[in-house]
């Protein structure tokens, strides 16, 4: 069903629910663009402040890890209450783990409500995933203790109780974390100063420096969007490097926001990892889309840029629906002002892909908006997005997979008009197929977690259940829709 008909059946009185009425009323007040879509514009803030890294925690061993309410100086002059956790700021720890050692952290909820933390694409028990039923009542403590038993990549860790994973990773509870193996510290990558990780999220920022989280309806269908995108927690970051090459590991923490990442005209870089590590070849490129939850590792030769200075920027792009897209705008800026230090010579072969085994069972997941105002009382938890015709529900299990089986999931988005980027806990998958135009993207060619599948497409995805049995999730990554029920369950057995 389309949003506009949606709205439409909204609008011919078909609710008459007293939160009905204040649902569209809300809905009405947003700003719409003239084709009835939420859309909100980029601000670029001056780019002045100085790019965050988050301090690596290499081979964490009982880290305190409290999620906690604090004040952290997101824009320029302002004290931004947040989540955190950490005191004073968004830039979260960083984890750094090499394959083969155990993790473990001591967990503390200070959110204010339940909570939990999901380790996003990290292949582990059940118990440990965080699944949205998992929470910890706040003031509650979890230890975290699991193996970390795959190949290096950039993953990412966020709270995940269901109805308000939205708000709280919207107000800061994000970070990234990095497994690293044999096979690619032979690579020889650039590091130290030459590695950048950088966690993007898109924010609502009033005057006085406060985060805004108030979705309306309209914003439900579409995703909380912000004006301001931060680039490890702050607004307008400045970072000063030399002419040459470097590492950046990109992941999309915004709730609904896809990028369309690159360097400007005339520019390329080359792609070396997607959510889970490193691709098989490199792959040059001059723009890579980037949905929610999705991460891209790439190296960008700074020697190309003639001018002494560059940027990251979002290129206007087709596949986010009628609601985004449109346009262009710098994320990070960069002085190309430092003399260089060594080159780095790019490998023309980076990872063996091992191939899946045939798969033997095919199971379809249609994404869709709900089909009929029918059966729903309360507008307030209606739950429109679903998948298969279904809301998310802790009481059923809705698939059953046999664990060590290889099976082929399709996402059928082709009748519906949002952009959707899948997640499956608890495995990593390989995007085999996509209708359309874009075909298999090349950021895509290696294991993924998370895919988009833009209105219009259906898009196939084959994995092995090998590792551990139990009770997953797979959702819709746009934080709103997730929230809003888009999301099933699995059971490993
Ligand atoms: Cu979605």
């Amino acid at each position: 069903m389309k949003r506009r008909q949606f709205i439409y059946r909204l609008g011919v009185g078909s609710v008459t629910a007293v939160a009905g009425a204040n649902v569209l009323q809300s809905c009405m007040k947003h700003d719409m663009s003239p084709d009835g879509q939420a859309y909100v514009s980029v601000v670029e803030p001056p780019f002045s402040q100085p790019l965050s890294i988050a301090k690596s925690v290499v081979n964490p061993a009982n880290y305190p890890l409290v999620a906690r309410q604090t004040l952290a100086p997101v824009i320029k002059d302002k004290n931004t209450s947040v989540l955190s956790f950490t005191s004073n700021s968004i830039a979260n720890p960083l984890f750094r783990v090499d394959k083969g050692k155990q993790f473990s952290a001591q967990y503390t909820n200070q959110t204010g409500g339940k909570s939990n933390i999901h380790w996003h694409g990290l292949i582990i028990p059940a118990a440990m995933d965080g699944h949205p039923e998992a929470t910890i009542p706040n003031g509650g403590s979890f230890q975290f203790t699991f193996p970390v038993n795959q190949r290096a990549g950039t993953y990412w860790y966020h709270p995940h109780p269901h109805g308000a994973t939205a708000r709280q990773a919207y107000m800061g509870l994000a970070g990234m974390f990095i497994v690293q193996d044999e096979e690619e510290q032979q690579l020889g990558l650039p590091a130290g100063e030459y590695e950048l990780p950088l966690i993007l999220s898109d924010k609502r920022i009033s005057a006085d420096g406060a985060l805004q989280y108030n979705p309306s309806m309209e914003e439900v269908m579409t995703g909380f969007m912000g004006e301001t995108v931060l680039v490890n927690g702050v607004a307008g970051p400045y970072h000063e490097v030399a002419p040459t090459v470097y590492r950046m590991r990109i992941l999309n923490a915004s709730n609904a926001r896809i990028y369309n990442l690159g360097f400007g005209t005339g520019s390329s870089f080359t792609l070396i990892g997607g959510d889970g590590g490193l691709l098989d070849t490199p792959q040059k490129v001059s723009q890579v889309l980037l949905s929610p939850g999705e991460r891209v590792d790439l190296l960008v030769d700074f020697s190309q840029f003639s001018q002494g200075k560059a940027f990251l920027r979002s290129e206007p792009f087709n596949e986010g629906g009628q609601a985004q897209g449109r346009q262009a705008f710098n994320l990070l800026s960069f002085g190309i002002t430092k003399s260089a230090g060594s080159g780095f010579n790019l490998p023309t072969t980076l990872s063996t892909l091992t191939p899946l085994p045939a798969a033997t069972n095919t199971r379809t997941f249609t994404l869709d908006m709900m089909e009929t105002m029918a059966g729903h009382g309360s507008m307030g938890s209606m739950g429109m997005h679903r998948i298969n015709q279904k809301v998310y529900d802790p009481a059923r299990v809705d698939e059953v997979v046999k664990k060590g089986d290889t099976e082929v999931w399709v996402f059928d988005n082709s009748k519906g008009d949002e952009p959707h980027p899948m997640h499956l806990h608890g495995v990593q998958f390989r995007v085999i197929g996509r209708t359309g135009q874009r075909g298999v993207q090349p950021h895509e060619r290696g294991w993924k977690d998370t895919v988009l599948v833009a209105p219009g497409e259906i898009v196939k995805i084959q994995m092995t259940f090998a590792d551990h049995a139990g009770r997953f999730v797979v959702h819709c990554h746009n934080l709103e829709h997730e929230d809003d029920g888009m999301m099933l369950q699995f059971e490993i057995k």
